[in-house]
């Protein structure tokens, strides 16, 4: 080893002048010290957020190979990357919660002993970040300063993850000032890619390790991510902290950090009503998020607040407040078109990063469902020559089916004015939802609160192709929460159960399925715009101004009482979409029996007597 390389790897920091830190704060800095003397990184940049050092920053990814930048014309201020094979989405195998005791966990998240977890970390660290740079990246999930935001600070080898983050959360300075006024507890983050770079090894585009390891201590609210450059194993302010952290924090705070999507509806006369919704992935949840409503339905107008994250807490009043604590999108590419989703093919038009899309000649990028027509020949997110004759004969996607844009939430068209307001938006809805072919109807409205947390913690979907497992069999996943919830799931139904004491009114609760089908497995519904209806009817609900029956699983709306201008849908169609069937909800409760089982040690009476009392309406 060279004296100079010497000095790059092992000599840390005794020998080097570490860049300048932008915060005073005695315990951030002592911990990026020691953090800096296990990982041993060649340099560190505390991360200021600014315009140019973000155009540097670009640059030099650029200059690496890691990034492309795409056709300035075409798609200004936009980058593409492509990410190794096996990097390529979350790993929720290599996921773990490392709770002192492995009850405290449950059964449905992976669970290590927090010192055996510890220890090994510690080896995985040691001088893994040789010849790299240690970003010190500070963010705030949610506004800046809002008393609903709170702070982390990721420490990360990788500058594509430093890039990401900027775009989907608030970042730099002003959070490191926010830091020095020692009003919150911080959360430590700590992320490599786990190559390090030592004696003159040459780096590759997109660096990362085949073993894996994403790592949450809810008791000491750490987050340690070894080995993935990718989304949410590497954008550790997303899942890792707004959901599986974040959880852990609201439940011993009394607020709700939930895998929701907030929307504003606004009516004819100007009055706005927020509600968040939840739904198990292939759902089309940013597209709900982002929907237009039919041209029939004039003055009425959706308003994005959030796509992904719901920070939810009950103010003063006792009324529910949510903020969306991410300021970006990372959504998937395919099927994302100007006919399924306009407002987010604005929102990435410019100013974003492109992961395992494909890459056209021009300097473009293209995924499946974008476009009609493919274009002639691209090169595909593994870097292959790709035509859609290749495509035919081999079956070869030009886009990774889990491709990924990340978009600045700003540049969306239907952004709200207020998806920044401190305070949050106020929530009177609560949608719950999947995508089931049968059974579930349209629309629902659960009876009351505890009905209510019932429908949400029995939900369900339909794997689809992208899922692990087998093709059309319900997986439940509750409240969409599966793979995010931070504790024990039924501790969680509890904390959403004990939710009530602190609201002067409940939001109400309703369950939607736009993907039922008939007898032909043909969809019943048109989705898409025509949600709006169903939006409709549930803001109506609200306000109490719709009418509905009751049935053994709710309330559900009569055809008149719901809005159909504008669309050729016959009684007799809404009839069999929201067709009660007592033989097919006898095998959905034992369904949900199945993953009661599991839970049944922690498990809140509420729940077992709703189920009982479904049995005895069916
Ligand atoms: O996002 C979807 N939404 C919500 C939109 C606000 N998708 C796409 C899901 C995959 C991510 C949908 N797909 C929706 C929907 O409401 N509905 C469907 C199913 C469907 C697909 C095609 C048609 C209809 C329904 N086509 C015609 O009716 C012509
Ligand atoms: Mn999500």
């Amino acid at each position: 080893m060279t004296t100079k390389e010497k000095a790059k790897t092992s000599d840390w920091p005794e020998k080097r002048n570490p860049a300048t830190p932008l915060a005073s704060n005695k315990h951030l800095l002592k911990w990026v010290e020691k953090m800096a003397r296990l990982t041993k990184p060649a340099r560190i940049h505390w991360v200021s957020g600014t315009a140019e050092e973000n155009q540097a920053l670009l640059d030099q990814i650029t200059a690496s190979g890691t990034l492309t930048k795409l056709n300035e014309k075409l798609w200004p201020g936009c980058y593409y990357a492509r990410s190794d094979a096996s990097d390529v989405a979350r790993v929720e195998d290599r996921t773990y919660i490392c709770s002192l005791s492995k009850d405290s966990a449950g059964p449905t998240n992976n669970w290590e002993d927090p010192f055996k977890m510890r220890r090994k970390l510690k080896s995985l660290f040691n001088g893994v970040m040789q010849g790299r740079t240690m970003y010190v990246l500070a963010y705030s999930m949610g506004p800046v300063g809002s008393p609903m935001a709170r702070i982390g600070v990721q420490l990360t080898d990788s500058p594509y993850a430093v890039a990401n983050m900027r775009i989907m959360a608030r970042i730099g300075a002003p959070v490191f000032a926010e830091i020095d006024k020692d009003t919150q507890r911080v959360v430590p983050c700590v992320h490599t890619v786990g190559m390090p770079l030592g004696r003159g090894k040459k780096d590759v585009a997109w660096p990362c390790n085949k073993e894996k390891y994403i790592v949450h201590f809810p008791e000491t609210r750490e987050i340690w991510s070894y080995g993935s450059g990718y989304g949410g194993n590497a954008l550790l302010g997303k899942k890792c902290f707004a959901l599986r952290i974040a959880s852990n924090i609201a439940r011993d705070e009394g607020w709700m950090a939930e895998h929701m999507l907030i929307l504003g509806v606004e009516d004819p006369k100007g009055e706005k009503t927020y509600v968040a919704a939840a739904f198990p992935s292939a759902c089309g949840k940013t597209n709900f998020a982002m929907l237009i409503p039919p041209a029939s339905f004039k003055g009425w107008k959706v308003w994005t607040v959030g796509d992904d994250i719901a920070w939810i807490k009950p103010d003063a009043t006792g009324n529910l407040r949510a903020i969306n604590p991410e300021a970006g999108f990372f959504g998937v590419a395919p099927g994302t078109s100007n006919a399924t989703n306009p407002n987010a093919m604005a929102a990435l038009a410019k100013n974003s990063i492109f992961t395992n899309v494909a890459l056209t000649p021009e300097g473009g990028v293209w995924w499946e469902g974008m476009t009609d027509t493919p274009p002639a020949e691209c090169t595909d997110w593994q870097g292959n020559h790709w035509t859609p004759e290749i495509a035919k004969q081999t079956g070869a996607k030009a886009a990774h089916p889990n491709a990924r844009f990340t978009a600045p939430a700003s540049q969306c068209p239907t952004i709200d004015p207020a998806w920044e307001d401190p305070n949050g938006v106020p929530i009177s809805a609560i949608i719950f939802g999947g995508r089931r072919a049968t059974t579930m109807p349209l629309v629902f409205q659960a009876f009351n609160w505890s009905t209510g947390v019932y429908v949400g913690a029995t939900m369900g979907s339909e794997t689809t192709a992208a899922a692990a497992g087998a093709t059309g069999k319900v997986r439940r996943d509750p409240m969409a929460m599966l793979p995010f919830c931070g504790y024990h799931m039924a501790d969680y139904f509890r904390h959403w159960l004990k939710m009530q004491r602190s609201l002067s009114e409940t939001p109400r609760v309703f369950h939607v399925n736009w993907f039922r089908r008939g007898p032909d497995g043909k969809f019943l519904w048109p989705g898409y715009s025509e949600n709006m209806r169903v939006l409709k009817w549930i803001v109506d609900r609200v306000r109490g101004r719709a009418l509905g029956k009751e049935s053994p699983i709710g309330w559900v709306p009569r055809y008149e009482d719901l809005d159909w201008r504008g669309l050729k849908f016959t009684s007799a169609q809404f009839d069999e979409l929201q067709n009660f069937d007592r033989s097919e909800w006898r095998q959905e409760v034992i369904g949900h029996e199945e993953l009661f089982l599991d839970l049944h040690d922690h498990l809140p009476p509420e729940m077992i007597y709703e189920r009982e009392l479904l049995i005895c309406r069916l």
